[in-house]
């Protein structure tokens, strides 16, 4: 079987936008590949958290990850921070990449605007930590959004780079596009994508919210004054909705064009809300059984970041002898 790495950031909520674009697939990709995936803690103190926070964030998304069908006796599922060949690499791989790679990489700038408070070195060498994630387990495929295209191509700059330099050390990864996983985009303004992180909240559907607020967020969705249910230019409320209903209920275009036309916005909006609450109601239940027992949820953790470091460490322990560190026994 070919090995998937992915990971997911616990630096807020979880967003319908980060389950349409990476957990659904994620749950299916698990019948055919050896799949691997992590909390990306590390990643999230490029921005600074509140402890508390991050704490609550890390275990929401773990009990959030496992009630969407993330099954950690198949994949390896398991907390960054816990295994620490990631930071180690994370080091080394940094030695072997260039000040001016990391400088040209977009999400680096967008996000260096964003917090130009706290433009910290952590930020600038994100993509080396995410080429260890990476490079750490031979990975042979990387489920990307479009935004995470440029880093992937960067971790396997750096992998040639250190394979040409000494032998054979690192697969390299290649992107897997999906059949899904399109940008879903915020719905009070459809020219950004839905984000954890962003400050209104009106415009992100969480994974964890109560029906009643989905309708509400859903209801006030921005559109545009034609009161028309299709695909098309200068629709991009409209055809955000559309990508949700379509990645829900698994209905093309033309269907739901079909379904709504004659009808307004306000019915197909209450459409969306009610198929989005649906889907998400099983999602909520099973939360709420594994959130309430941490003992269950720190078994599966604890043996996640056991096997993961065994085969973490084999990749570590060569990298460092191709260095030429001397090993301690
Ligand atoms: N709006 C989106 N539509 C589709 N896919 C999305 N992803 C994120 N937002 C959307 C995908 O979710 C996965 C997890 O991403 P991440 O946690 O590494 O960080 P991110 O991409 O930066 O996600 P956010 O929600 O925007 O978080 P913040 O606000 O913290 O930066 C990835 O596979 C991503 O493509």
């Amino acid at each position: 079987k070919k090995r998937i790495f992915s990971a997911i950031q616990p630096s807020g909520d979880i967003t319908l936008g980060n389950y349409l674009g990476a957990l659904k697939n994620w749950v299916s990709l698990q019948d055919s590949y050896d799949c691997i995936f992590a909390l990306a803690d590390l990643h999230t103190i490029t921005v600074r958290q509140k402890p508390a926070d991050l704490r609550h964030h890390t275990l929401n998304a773990y009990a959030l990850l496992l009630a969407c069908g993330i099954d950690p006796k198949r994949s390896l599922f398991f907390l960054q921070s816990h295994v620490p060949a990631h930071s180690q690499l994370a080091w080394i791989l940094n030695c072997y990449t260039q000040f001016g790679e990391l400088q040209r990489m977009t999400q680096f700038k967008d996000k260096s605007k964003k917090h130009a408070d706290n433009v910290n070195a952590g930020l600038f060498t994100y993509p080396s930590l995410m080429a260890a994630d990476i490079l750490l387990y031979q990975t042979d495929f990387v489920p990307v959004g479009e935004d995470q295209t440029q880093h992937l191509e960067l971790t396997r700059n750096i992998a040639e780079r250190f394979n040409n330099a000494y032998s054979p050390t690192f697969t390299l990864p290649a992107a897997f596009v999906g059949k899904e996983g399109k940008r879903i985009m915020s719905l009070q303004d459809p020219s950004h994508k839905m984000s954890k992180s962003d400050e209104n909240v009106n415009g992100c559907v969480y994974v964890l919210d109560k029906p009643d607020d989905i309708m509400r967020k859903f209801k006030r969705a921005i559109t545009d004054s034609e009161a028309s249910v299709h695909y098309g230019e200068g629709k991009d409320g409209i055809n955000n909705l559309m990508e949700i209903y379509s990645c829900i209920t698994g209905e093309t275009f033309d269907q739901i064009e079909h379904d709504f036309s004659g009808k307004g916005y306000g019915d197909f909006k209450a459409a969306v809300g009610e198929a989005v609450i649906e889907h998400l109601r099983p999602i909520q239940e099973r939360f709420a059984q594994y959130s309430s027992d941490r003992d269950y949820m720190e078994q599966y953790w604890n043996d996640g970041a056991e096997k993961a470091a065994r085969i973490a460490n084999r990749t570590l322990q060569k990298v460092m002898k191709k260095v030429g560190f001397i090993p301690p026994h």
